[in-house]
C-alpha cells in the first residue's frame, strides 16, 4: 500500500517510479479508501499495542494505492528498498527515508513474508483483478 500521508503529499508517482524501476511487476493495483472495518482487519494483529488507534485513524484518513508486486524474494527486497518502519531509522535512499513523516505515517506497508502477501492481496483483490 502507498498509505494516506504519501498520497496526500503527491508521492504516488515517486514511489511508483521506484517501485518499477527496481524490477518489481505490478500484477494489481487499485486506488481505494479504506472503512475503519478494513483497516481494523487488516491490522488486527497489532489491536493490542497501544499505537492500534492511532493506526487505524490514519489508515482510514485518505485514499491509498493497494498493490500487488512479483518479483524473486519480492518480500525481502521490497522491505529493503522501503526502508524501517521508523524513517529516522531508514537507509538513505529507501521510501521511507524519502517520502515518510514519521512512524505512524511512514508512507508505505510491504508484506513481512510470502504467506502474509497471500492473504493480505486476498484482503484487497479479487481473483479477476490479479495478472
Ligand atoms: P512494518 O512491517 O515496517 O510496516 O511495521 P509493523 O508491522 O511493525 O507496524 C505496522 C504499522 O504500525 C507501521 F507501519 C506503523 C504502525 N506503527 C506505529 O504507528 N507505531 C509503532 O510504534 C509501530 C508501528
Amino acid at each position: 500500500m502507498i498509505k494516506p500521508d504519501a498520497v496526500r503529499n503527491g508521492h504516488i508517482g515517486a514511489i511508483l517510479e521506484k517501485i518499477t524501476s527496481a524490477g518489481f511487476k505490478i500484477a494489481a493495483m487499485k486506488y481505494t479508501q479504506l472503512s475503519k472495518r478494513d483497516a481494523q482487519e487488516f491490522y488486527a494483529i497489532h489491536k493490542e499495542r497501544p499505537f492500534y488507534g492511532e493506526l487505524v485513524a490514519f489508515m482510514t484518513s485518505g485514499p491509498i494505492v493497494s498493490a500487488i508486486l512479483e518479483k524473486e524474494n519480492a518480500v525481502e527486497d521490497f522491505r529493503a528498498l522501503i526502508g524501517a518502519t521508523n524513517p529516522e531509522e531508514a537507509a538513505e535512499g529507501t521510501i521511507r527515508r524519502l517520502f515518510a513523516t514519521d512512524i505512524t505515517e511512514n508512507a508505505v506497508h510491504g508484506s513481512d513474508s510470502d504467506e502474509n502477501a497471500a492473504i493480505e492481496g486476498a484482503f484487497h483483490f479479487s481473483g479477476r483483478e490479479i495478472y
